[in-house]
């Protein structure tokens, strides 16, 4: 299997994220995709990839970042340290939160001057640091993925983007959920100006990937599906309901399958079938998985409750789609079993 991955990952390393009050250790860590790489050099899974200098064409990447995401949100990203650390150069020493956001009633037409302002409006939660290597890890991730979807466009059966940080819950004016870029987004876009009429995402992170969905909300060539703990009660709580079905021209391309806490795999496996059935009534051409390992049961911010043996089986019901397939990693916090348990999902797909 081709794996393409970001070498520039660990520069995006955050140092806190706010959680119940306080400033805890950010869970999402440069050695989680360490551990994927070392597990598939142990196992001697996948030929392993770093996107060359010029591949794919600066231009042409950037033109396709700017159809996902919104040219203003593009502009901040890049310039977001510089401005932090020229409000005082001691920022350089600190990562860089959001602690207000508009709401409700209020704009978010005008772009405001102030920094902090502008950290809130591009953003929804004060658990996603922003780093000095932020944007070069995440721009580079993207190209990953964009990478990987031209690999299987030109007739690579599977390919996966090995990066972070992840992406799914980035929209196209916002980060959040430790995401900055949608990395299956775009994988999902590049494959459709690829030629692939009908694409489906397959959303298996234990997060309900929102920043996915909305991006495609209203599409009809881009089939979203995601199983995740229930947001009644898991994060990211404002979106993923079952009632959630598109609109306007995508009205039937959404498919949210909420789970409750402590689901263990059977159930999960269930609605895995349910999703797989849908993304082949829909008549999908290609997959793109956002493959998060965090419903692996000693998650540490989780509640679901898949053994690492299951991924082999999660692997084989994918391939069970028959489908040209990009794999792009997300979550899994459980550091140490992030690479069986991610591997186990590849090697359960080719075999
Ligand atoms: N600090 C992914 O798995 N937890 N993101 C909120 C507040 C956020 C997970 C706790 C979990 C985000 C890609
Ligand atoms: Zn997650």
């Amino acid at each position: 299997m081709l794996v393409i991955h970001n070498p520039d990952h660990a520069r995006h390393a955050g140092r806190h994220e706010m959680f119940r009050g306080r400033l805890v250790p950010c869970h999402e860590m440069p050695q989680r995709l360490d551990h994927v790489l070392a597990e598939l050099q142990r196992r001697r899974f996948g030929r392993l990839t770093v996107p060359q200098s010029g591949a794919p064409d600066e231009a042409a990447f950037d033109a396709l970042l700017a159809r996902v995401h919104a040219p203003r949100y593009l502009r901040f990203l890049a310039g977001a340290w510089d401005e932090w650390v020229a409000l005082d150069p001691a920022n350089a020493a600190l990562d860089a939160l959001p602690s207000v956001w508009p709401v409700r009633t209020f704009r978010s037409d005008v772009e405001p001057e102030n920094f902090a302002a502008r950290m809130g409006l591009y953003s929804f939660d004060a658990g996603t640091p922003l780093t000095a290597g932020t944007w070069a890890a995440a721009r580079s991730g993207a190209c990953c993925a964009v990478l990987a979807a031209q690999a299987v466009a030109a007739g690579e059966p599977v390919a996966l983007a090995l990066t972070r940080p992840p992406g799914h819950h980035a929209g196209a004016d916002f980060f959040g959920g430790y995401c900055f870029l949608n990395n299956a987004a775009l994988a999902a876009q590049a494959l459709r100006d690829a030629g692939h009429g009908r694409v489906a995402v397959l959303d298996v992170d234990y997060h309900h990937g929102n920043g996915t969905q909305s991006l495609f909300y209203e599409r009809a060539d881009v089939f979203f599906a995601s199983l995740h703990g229930d947001p009644r009660t898991e994060y990211p709580f404002y979106l993923g309901h079952a009632d959630e079905r598109g609109a306007g021209a995508g009205l039937g391309c959404n498919l949210n399958l909420p789970l409750p806490r402590g689901t263990n795999y059977p159930r999960w496996r269930a609605a895995l079938g349910q999703a797989l059935q849908a993304i082949a009534d829909f008549g999908a051409q290609a997959l793109v998985v956002s493959l998060g390992v965090d419903t692996f049961e000693g998650d540490p911010i989780s509640g679901f409750r898949l053994a690492s043996a299951d991924y082999l089986d999660v692997g084989r019901a994918l391939a069970e789609a028959a489908l040209p397939t990009v794999f792009v990693f997300e979550g899994g916090y459980a550091v140490a079993e992030v690479g069986v348990n991610t591997v186990n999902v590849l090697e359960g797909f080719a075999a």
